[in-house]
C-alpha cells in the first residue's frame, strides 16, 4: 500500500439554492472528510490507499463506507459503531463568497475512536502515512489515536505527512496552536497553509513559517499560498512553485485535500520535491471546480498528457 490514513467522513447535504439554510429546501447529498478525500484523489490517480475510520452503524456509516469503497480506497479497517452515529454537515452556498459549513459531529461515531482501532500491521504495510489536524480536534481519544499512528508509523518506517486543516470550529487557535504545533514537531513533512502557519508558529511569512518547522524537527515543509502557488522548503533548498491555471473557481472547500493528494502522489512516483508540490498545486486546482469536495479530482489520464508540456515536469 502507498498511502494509510484515518478520520472522520460525513454526509454532507449541499443546499441547491443560495442563501441562508432557513430557507433551503432541497439538498445533494454527498460525502465529506478531509482525509477520505485525500483517499479518493489519491485512488483515482493510481495510488494503494487505505482509509480508517469509525462510522455509526447506520445507513448513513453504510453510504460513506461504500462510497469510499467505490472509489477504490481500501476500507477493510473501518469499525460501524453501533452506539453513536455516522455525523452529517451542510454547506451553505453564499453568493460571490465561500460556502458556509455547519457541523452536526459532537459525540458521532468517529469522535469514539480509539488508538485500538489502529491495527500496526496494516499501516506497517504503507509507505506514507496521512494525518490532518482534524482529527486531534474531535476528542482526546482520537488525538491519543493521532499519537499512536506516528509511533506506528515511525516504529514501521512510514513517512508521516500532516496537514493541520485547522478548523476553528472544534477548537480555539490557542488549543490548535499549541496541540498541532507539538504533533507536527513528530511528522517528517508539513503542509500548512498561510494562517495555519501563523497560528502554529506566530510567523507571518513563508520563509519564516518552514524555518520553524524544519527546526522543530521537519524535514519539508510546504505552505500553501491559494493562487500563488505554494512555498516549499527543506534544510538545504527553499523555493515558490507556481499556482496552476484555473478558469472559474466554483468552491474551494477540497482544494487543500487535493493538494495533499496530488503532492503524495508526486511523491510516490519518487519526484522531486518541487514537481510535487507543482502535481500538488495541479489537483488542488481541479477540486476547485465543482461544489463538492471530491468530485473535481482528476483521474492520472486527465493530469498526465498535460505534464509533458510544463517546463517542471520535464
Ligand atoms: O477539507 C475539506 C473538509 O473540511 C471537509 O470535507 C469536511 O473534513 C471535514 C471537516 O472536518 O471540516
Amino acid at each position: 500500500m502507498d498511502v494509510v490514513t484515518f478520520g472522520e467522513t460525513m454526509v454532507l447535504f449541499t443546499s441547491e439554492s443560495v442563501g441562508p439554510l432557513r430557507y433551503v429546501t432541497r439538498f445533494e447529498k454527498a460525502i465529506g472528510g478531509a482525509e477520505s478525500n485525500v483517499a479518493i484523489a489519491l485512488a483515482r490517480l493510481g495510488h494503494q490507499v487505505g482509509w480508517v475510520g469509525r462510522l455509526g452503524d447506520d445507513e448513513f456509516g453504510l453510504y460513506v463506507r461504500n462510497y469510499i469503497r467505490g472509489e477504490g480506497v481500501d476500507t477493510s479497517r473501518v469499525i460501524f459503531d453501533k452506539n453513536h452515529p455516522t455525523a452529517v454537515f451542510f454547506k451553505e452556498r453564499q453568493a460571490g463568497r465561500e460556502s458556509k459549513v455547519y457541523y452536526y459531529r459532537k459525540n458521532s461515531a468517529a469522535s469514539f475512536m480509539t488508538e485500538h482501532d489502529l491495527d500496526e500491521n496494516y499501516i506497517a504495510q504503507a509507505k506514507y502515512l496521512h494525518l490532518t489536524g482534524i482529527t486531534p480536534a474531535l476528542s482526546s481519544s482520537c488525538r491519543d489515536s493521532v499519537y499512536r499512528a506516528i509511533q506506528l508509523a515511525k516504529k514501521n518506517r512510514l513517512i508521516i505527512v500532516f496537514d493541520p486543516n485547522i478548523r476553528l470550529k472544534l477548537w480555539s487557535k490557542k488549543e490548535a496552536g499549541t496541540v498541532l504545533t507539538d504533533i507536527a514537531s513528530q511528522c517528517d513533512i508539513i503542509l500548512p497553509g498561510l494562517e495555519e502557519g501563523e497560528i502554529m508558529t506566530g510567523e507571518r511569512i513563508p520563509e519564516k513559517i518552514s524555518e520553524t518547522f524544519l527546526q522543530n524537527g521537519a524535514k519539508a515543509v510546504v505552505v500553501k499560498l491559494g493562487d500563488k502557488g505554494a512555498f516549499c522548503a527543506t534544510s538545504d533548498n527553499e523555493e515558490y512553485v507556481a499556482a496552476a491555471p484555473v478558469k472559474q473557481i466554483v468552491d474551494p472547500i477540497g482544494a487543500g485535500d487535493g493538494f495533499a493528494a496530488g503532492f503524495l502522489s508526486g511523491l510516490i512516483r519518487g519526484w522531486s520535491l518541487r514537481q510535487a508540490v507543482a502535481l500538488g498545486n495541479k489537483v488542488g486546482a481541479f477540486a476547485l471546480t465543482v461544489a463538492g469536495d471530491v468530485e473535481g479530482y482528476p483521474y492520472w489520464d486527465q493530469v498526465d498528457p498535460g505534464l509533458k508540456n510544463e517546463e517542471v515536469f520535464r
